[in-house]
């Protein structure tokens, strides 16, 4: 990406003269981010419509640039630093194996991904669902497969796997990042393969590339959304706490005696979080984001939240976050990019029929480019009341509309 940037800039220096009409879009200029965040006092989810400076997000440039913003944020309190692009990457294929080669400074790896093609990919290529350790959501036949081996990119064993994969081979085993968003740099390189190879070849089109992923690897895929724009569909899988969830709402829960997942047992259970979290997992009121940011970030792309009425995920905690989550889409102007179902009634990471029809218009939307619109979701079994969580929230801005 930053390559891309990089290139771009140089192509428009040389070609287009200073005094030209025609501006090349670019990304927005924002103001310069400050070298670090402070920690807040704040009981409630934090507003996605003001800068930590102060300033009201009110146009889709300022937008963009608050979404830089909530991923540095989320970044520096939870997840450890998303690392650029590798320095190098080339890409082969051999049947269905895409073998990647990726060097970080005088790092190393050469990793093997495995690739089902469409079955009809046409020119441009067809759609591909990417399986953050496998998928457990109904796939449609004959669209394109990835399976990401999610663990051997970051370990998920215990909170001592923090170190190893072959993310920490590439940038070190001290590195800030978790395994959750070392997966989404690692799923990166796939679609740095993917783009390099060309759809003549992998039979995949890399504009339609949907990720899923369920429970762990659930968090997962959210924060492979929410970290990598190249994808169009995201869809978490029963992520609950540490993926859906709300840290702050989770803990609430807790206190009133709920036997659900928060953040100060997360960081002793694995290594999904990035070491730096373990500072503020008992004053989750503190930190200056939450999880309705992660929708935020996948915001304008597709998102399609699936939960379950499990005490451990959480069901109030994603409930809310989700719930917020679906009024930035709506203040964007894409309110139908977002759906949220949490329908119990089974077992954990079943995918239950019912809610078929549901799924199968976001995928048919953003990854089948039908242009029928998705059906309107926000179904949920728990009750909850969202104006408790948003009241530091200021008036959504009016007349940014990223549908266009
Ligand atoms: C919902 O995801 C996790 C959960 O966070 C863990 O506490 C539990 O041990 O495992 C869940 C899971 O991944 O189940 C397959």
């Amino acid at each position: 990406m930053y390559r891309h940037h990089a290139l771009w800039a140089i192509i428009t220096a040389l070609s287009i003269p200073a005094s030209a009409s025609v501006v090349p879009r670019q990304a927005p200029a924002c103001d310069a981010p400050p070298a670090s965040y402070a920690a807040v006092t704040e009981p409630g989810l934090p507003d996605p419509w003001k800068f930590v400076s102060g300033k009201a997000v009110a146009t889709a440039e300022d937008f963009a640039c608050r979404q830089a913003e909530m991923s540095r944020i989320m970044q520096q309190f939870e997840l450890g630093d998303l690392p650029p692009p590798p320095d190098s990457l080339t890409a082969t294929l051999s049947g269905t194996s895409m073998s990647l080669v990726i060097k970080v400074g005088s790092n190393s790896k050469t990793i093997s991904v495995s690739i089902t093609k469409p079955s009809s990919p046409g020119t441009s290529g067809g759609p591909a669902m990417i399986g953050v350790g496998g998928a457990n959501i109904p796939v449609p036949s004959g669209m394109g497969r990835i399976n990401f081996g999610n663990d051997a990119c970051a370990a998920q064993q215990n909170p001592n796997s923090h170190g190893s994969g072959w993310f920490f081979d590439l940038h070190g085993k001290s590195h800030s990042a978790g395994a959750t968003l070392a997966w989404a740099w690692c799923v990166g390189r796939i679609i740095d393969g993917l783009e390099q190879l060309g759809a003549a070849k992998t039979g995949i089109d890399p504009k339609r590339l949907g990720v899923t992923g369920c429970s762990r690897n659930g968090k997962g895929a959210f924060m492979v959304g929410a970290f990598e724009k190249r994808i169009a569909l995201t869809i978490p899988q029963e992520s609950g706490s540490g993926g859906a969830a709300s840290w702050r709402v989770s803990d609430s829960e807790y206190a009133k005696g709920k036997n659900i997942q928060r953040a100060a047992q997360i960081v002793r259970e694995n290594a999904w979080f990035s070491p730096r979290f373990v500072t503020y997992v008992n004053k989750t009121d503190t930190i200056p984001e939450d999880h309705h940011f992660l929708a935020a970030l996948v915001a304008p792309r597709g998102l399609f939240v699936i939960e379950n009425d499990i005490d451990w995920l959480g069901p109030v905690s994603t409930t809310v976050a989700m719930k917020a989550g679906r009024m930035i889409y709506e203040a964007l102007g894409v309110k139908a990019n977002m759906g949220f179902s949490l329908v119990g009634g089974h077992s954990h990471c079943s995918f239950p029929s019912a809610s078929s029809a549901d799924l199968t218009s976001y995928i048919n939307r953003f990854l089948g480019g039908s242009a029928t619109a998705t059906n309107d979701v926000e179904k949920s079994k728990a009750t909850v009341v969202i104006d408790d969580w948003i009241k530091s929230w200021s008036a959504a801005p009016k007349g940014i509309n990223l549908a266009a």
